[in-house]
């Protein structure tokens, strides 16, 4: 009887810890002066595939497009420089946007209305593990998704950055349900240890 109630129970465990999407929000500040917080962007898991992106950036950035990457270095110092070049693990050296075969760092760039920013996009071919330990750019002017007329789609100056947790806060899934199991295993060993001495009684 106990061994099907441990078994329900883990069953359960499996199943609430399997679907949980994490989201995670990152400070975006200004770059001039690495203090002043503009606002945040949050990244989930797409339920399509890809990356989905929130911002919520009020009455800062300039009316526009605004170009938008995750850069390699978890780092805004330097006015955003410290955050290196775009995250291209497979060093393909070009900057074709989030369709196409360069950088995978290249994001859908932004649109501020009237210098709000709240409209989300979705980078179709990253995953949650490309974006942690990395930086968030926002760039004065907007992305071509080309390498010309200017490399790196145009967007020039470091507006705004943001910099990733290394890994997603708390444990992962796998972890929780093996912990849940071992836990369930010494309740019910105790258990029928409790039963068997009692009996003896
Ligand atoms: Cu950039």
């Amino acid at each position: 009887m106990i061994r099907t109630r441990t078994l329900a129970v883990a069953v359960a465990a499996v199943a609430l810890a399997a679907p949980a999407a994490a989201q995670t929000t990152v400070d975006i500040y200004d770059t001039a002066t690495g203090t002043d917080r503009l606002g945040t962007v949050t990244f989930e898991d797409e339920p399509g595939g890809g990356v989905r992106f929130t911002p919520d950036l009020g009455d800062i950035l300039p009316a526009g497009d605004h170009g938008f990457h995750a850069h390699v270095t978890p780092d805004c110092g330097n006015g955003g420089q410290a955050a290196g070049g775009h995250y291209d693990p497979g060093a393909t050296g070009r900057h074709e946007g989030p369709e196409g075969n360069g950088h995978l760092g290249d994001l859908p760039r932004l649109a501020s209305d009237a210098g709000r920013v709240v409209t989300s996009v979705v980078a179709p071919r990253l995953t949650m593990n490309d974006v942690y330990g990395r930086a968030l750019v926002i760039h004065e002017g907007g992305d071509n998704y080309s390498d010309t007329p200017a490399s790196l789609g145009g967007g020039g100056a470091r507006l705004a950055c943001g910099v990733v947790p290394a890994a997603a806060p708390g444990l992962p899934p796998t972890a929780l349900v093996a912990l849940m199991a071992l836990l369930l295993t010494i309740g019910a060993y105790a258990r029928r240890r409790q039963m068997s001495m009692a009996g003896q009684g």
